[in-house]
């Protein structure tokens, strides 16, 4: 191994570079990434309805895990525009003969159909029109091919750079890329799983897109100087400009690859390795390092890890996945020898090895305004939103996507602020309008910034895994957080004196907690849960795996000493979904959705297991542990959220979406703001569950049951 010195022009930076003998050479083509682009389609549908059909081939194969369910169904989408008295008749035509009407009454209480008579050796087109009418608002032909599996399968790209590795479907977000009003499918795809503190081993992690047909779109390479895992590859799908289609936009570095094969290099035309090769790789500064296993501590070291070199935060059109623009990440900060900065990392950030340094976070915010309640209509553009550090010092970064550059708007720096905001970061930020004045705040963990980049508050509670958002008590006002905290030094020290509490976004303060004075070994609660799930106790419940009780987040106290349970018994906190037609929410975790309550629309004798995946093919999960779905949310059909897993192969993605009737309908929810924040940034660090930003619960919804359709 040789060492260069280069100074790398654009940055104006003198690193010291590790190389490898074998650099590989580029053209110089990254000089300029705004050079003239491809033209974008300017005809940008809006409105679709996701029609979408569900149909269990194996509904009763298994009295345990499959959805014991055998009717189809037909749902589609309520728009946040449609008015209160929106009605609707749907029609099926099989096998291309003459269409029949299939409800009698207009159907005004949901957006689905139950058809319990399909038969599936045939081609069966289901129509939708407003009650009374005869124009199509959405139709779906559902072939006897695509009754053989529950979900449906996208197989991934094999075109991949290294045969030998298994790139397996990690986090996914949603958007449409191409403006045909169907949301397009971009998945990460890991060399590896689980890849949070340790050595990095080989491979780079790929971002794909894909249509709903299975159609692949485009390929990004983040590359050798991006390390792969859930705290280092962070990324945003979203519309920053407002012109109805989706930008990317994540970490990047020399060697990072877009779509039209552009490759990010030095200004010699040379992508560096500056992964760190020595193989007793501790903090150059401490000596200390990180042990994969942490009662081995052999396995401590930091080959592999990335501590030099540029680091950007590059912004692509989902269209194509060409670079828009890349500006410089939040920097490591430091100068001079290795060991002056690295001492300068270990004050500043907390270590010196590659841990705390290397927590990056990104996502999107409306600082200017959140889209309007009434109808979702956006009236600004939000921010893309970058962060750095959690355990002490940390940094957010508010920027605008202006004229194909991002131009940064404010930057928040616990160095400039008390130090009890140091260390106040969970695993990942949320947004939310904390505040109730119209625009989004960044809750990062126990501490929030307000929408100009000002403190808003600090509750000193210090860093959890978990971090909940949403409305979870019907007749308070504003927003509640519901979290659990790791260090009982902060949460009991400065912070509201409990490791699981609800909070009222607006000030920081505690409406209720529990886990108080919890044994040492037992006082980091990494894991908690907030929905509602018991029809008869009014307003959310939480729990969390101190395993005292299910409370009440109203603050009237125990509502039981059961949980739901999963896999091996295992109580049910990793995140909440609508999946059946019920008036409450149930619980996701390992591939397997579970009911509080007993379910009646399941045909099996297992009526608290609505279904684990895995009979089906799939895998149950990323992230070791955490068994997270690649995505879960409200993207087709009706308002129930659809699950998004890997198979058991690696090499597909299955999506699944509900066959449970309902008596209930509700907007589609990426139209409310907050589940929409919740939806998009559910896979940034560890990934969190979705959240309304109203209150539907079982008291809303049994009453909308027995209301009267509004004029
Ligand atoms: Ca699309
Ligand atoms: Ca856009
Ligand atoms: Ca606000
Ligand atoms: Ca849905």
């Amino acid at each position: 191994m040789k060492k260069h010195y280069i100074v790398l022009g654009l940055f104006c930076l003198l690193a010291i570079v590790a190389c490898s003998d074998n650099d590989p050479v580029v053209e110089v083509n990254n000089d300029n990434p705004t050079e003239e682009l491809p033209p974008l389609p300017t005809e940008v549908i809006t409105g679709s309805r996701a029609m979408w059909v569900s149909y269990d081939p194996i509904s009763a194969s298994d009295s345990n895990n499959s959805s014991g369910i055998s009717s189809a169904l037909i749902s589609w989408r309520l728009l946040k525009t449609d008015p209160s008295n929106i009605a609707f008749d749907i029609y099926k035509s099989v096998d291309g003969e003459a269409e029949v009407k299939l409800n009698e009454e207009p159907i005004s209480n949901t957006t689905s159909w139950v058809d319990a008579d399909i038969d599936v050796s045939k081609t069966n087109v289901y129509r939708v029109t407003l009650a009374n009418q005869t124009e199509t608002l959405c139709d779906y032909t559902f072939t006897s091919e695509m009754a053989e599996k529950f979900y449906h399968e996208i197989r991934l790209n094999l075109n991949v750079p290294d045969a030998s590795i298994t790139y397996s479907p990690d986090d996914i977000q949603l958007g449409d890329l191409d403006g045909d009003g169907e949301l397009e499918i971009v998945v990460k795809r890991e060399p590896y799983d689980g890849a949070n503190m340790g050595v990095w081993f080989n491979g780079t992690t790929l971002l794909e897109a894909y249509k709903m047909d299975g159609t692949f779109l485009w390929q990004i390479d983040l590359g050798i100087n991006i390390r792969s895992g859930s705290h280092y590859t962070s990324y945003i799908l979203y519309d920053f400009d407002g012109d109805g289609l989706c930008e990317i936009a994540f970490r990047s570095s020399e060697g990072t690859k877009f779509a039209d094969g552009k490759i990010i290099t030095d200004a010699n035309g040379k992508i560096n390795d500056y992964r760190n090769r020595q193989t007793d790789g501790k903090g150059w500064y401490s000596g200390a390092a990180i042990a994969r296993d942490p009662n081995d501590p052999s396995t401590a070291t930091t080959c592999g890890l990335i501590m030099e070199g540029p680091e950007y935060i590059s912004i692509c059109r989902g269209y194509d996945g060409r670079e828009i623009t890349r500006i410089d990440n939040i920097p490591r900060g430091g100068e001079g020898s290795k060991v002056s900065r690295a001492k300068y990392w270990s004050e500043y950030w907390g270590d010196d090895f590659g841990n705390r340094m290397d927590r990056f976070f990104i996502g999107v915010a409306y600082l200017d305004g959140i889209p309007d309640e009434a109808t979702g209509v956006r009236t600004t553009n939000p921010s893309l939103i970058i962060s750095r550090g959690i355990y002490k010092n940390w940094q957010v970064w508010a920027l605008d996507l202006k004229g194909n550059e991002l131009v940064p708007r404010w930057k928040f720096d616990t160095a400039d602020h008390a130090s009890k905001w140091k260390g106040m970061c969970s695993h990942c930020f949320r947004v939310a309008d904390l505040d109730g004045d119209g625009k989004d705040e960044i809750l990062y963990g126990s501490a929030a910034i307000d929408d100009d980049g000002s403190e808003l508050w600090c509750n000193g509670n210090g860093h959890g895994d978990i971090l909940h958002v949403g409305k979870f008590i019907k007749d308070r006002s504003g927003l509640q957080i519901v979290a659990s905290f790791e260090e009982a030094k902060d949460y009991e020290g400065q912070g509201n004196g409990y490791a699981c509490q609800v909070i009222n976004a607006r000030d920081g303060s505690m409406i209720t907690g529990h886990g108080r004075n919890l044994p040492v070994d037992a006082s980091d609660v990494g894991r908690c849960i907030v929905a509602d799930v018991d029809p008869d106790s009014p307003d959310f419940e939480y729990w969390s795996s101190t395993q005292e009780g299910m409370f009440s987040c109203n603050g009237t106290g125990l509502v039981s000493t059961t949980y739901p349970t999963g896999i091996g018994s295992g109580v049910m906190y990793n995140v909440a979904i609508y999946w059946s037609g019920q008036s409450t929410r149930e619980m996701l975790d390992r591939g397997c959705i579970v009911s509080y309550k007993a379910n009646p629309d399941v045909n099996k004798s297992n009526k608290n297991r609505l279904i684990a995946f895995d009979l089906y093919g799939s895998n149950q999960g990323n992230h070791a542990s955490k068994y997270n779905p690649c995505y879960y949310g409200d993207f087709l059909g009706d308002y129930r959220e659809e699950v998004i897993l890997g198979s058991s192969d690696y090499k597909s993605i299955y999506i699944f979406s509900t066959n449970h009737p309902t008596t209930h309908r509700l907007p589609h929810l990426m139209t409310d703001h907050n589940y929409d924040m919740s939806q998009a940034m559910q896979n940034m660090g560890y990934n969190q569950g979705t959240n309304l930003g109203y209150y539907v619960g079982a008291e809303t919804l049994k009453k909308s049951e027995t209301e009267e359709p509004k004029e």
